[in-house]
């Protein structure tokens, strides 16, 4: 069955680069969604029916029954999102992030175990992480493991805007079998990494271990957030390396929340958050 989308679309004035933005994905999946190559799931249609302001049911049915809608303001009200676009002689990356999301993600980097990293700070976040990294793998992993954590770590800075109703603070301790580590952060405006993870192999797959670092100092920079990452003790390096991003996504996601009881304030007594202590 055909679907409406770019119909609703296109009654609010929207393109598919607007769209896209208002939802936190590519514009390439909005044209996905809209011909049928992209499989339209109950997530997709709650975030399709967001940001085209109706009911996901709207998105199927006769073109002789289309609800009343109106125009929508610029940017969006409900949703923090944003997406990024990088380009280097050694990366081309596109990152799309929706930090009120369900944890749906696109993640193709070129790198199987950083994809199956990316995914598990997606899932375990509930931010959606759209990302497509092309980068010059023939030389080594390291451009495009750092070029991610920057880009991520903008679209994240770039989607939670000037703070305000933030929660700010947020930590973890995750255990995987014998490993356990622990991710506290502080969304600051001052970037800071503490690292104290330390492997015991070379090599995960086809990365290097000492990558991982890289791409967790690439992410605070650009997010600009103090990350203290500690594994505590474990022995298998697949377990330490996936406890440190699944503490990342877990203490983001309570970092990022909106504060119930503060929701229009920047938490800081300095009415700011950013530069000096
Ligand atoms: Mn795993």
């Amino acid at each position: 069955m055909a679907n409406r989308i770019r119909e609703l679309r296109k009654q609010i004035g929207l393109n598919q680069n607007a769209l896209a933005e208002r939802i936190g994905t590519t514009s390439q999946q909005v044209s996905h969604l809209e011909t049928g190559r992209r499989r339209l799931t109950q997530a997709w249609m709650e975030r399709l029916a967001a940001g085209l302001d109706c009911e996901p049911a709207a998105l199927f049915g006769p073109a002789d029954e289309l609800p009343p809608t109106r125009p929508l303001p610029p940017g969006n009200p409900t949703m923090r999102t944003a997406s990024i676009e990088r380009r280097t002689k050694e990366t081309q990356i596109r990152v799309a992030v929706n930090i009120d999301g369900a944890g749906e993600f696109m993640v193709k980097t070129g790198i199987g175990f950083l994809d199956h990293m990316l995914e598990q700070l997606s899932r375990h976040s509930l931010i959606n992480l759209d990302i497509e990294a092309k980068g010059d793998l023939h030389i080594d992993y390291h451009h495009t493991t750092e070029d991610t954590g920057i880009v991520i770590g903008k679209a994240v800075k770039k989607a939670l805007g000037d703070l305000s109703g933030i929660t700010r603070y947020g930590s973890a301790l995750i255990p995987m079998d014998e490993t356990l580590s622990r991710v506290s952060l502080d969304i600051s405006g001052r970037p800071y990494l503490i690292w104290r993870v330390d492997f015991s192999r070379p090599k995960l797959g086809e990365m290097d271990t000492e990558l991982f670092k890289e791409w967790f100092q690439a992410f605070s920079q650009a997010a600009e957030i103090t990350l203290h990452v500690d594994n505590l003790y474990g022995q298998n390096n697949h377990h330490i390396v996936e406890s440190c991003y699944k503490g990342l996504a877990r203490a983001l996601r309570q970092a990022v929340q909106i504060d119930s009881r503060k929701t229009d304030a920047v938490p800081s007594t300095k009415g700011v958050l950013s530069g000096s202590l």
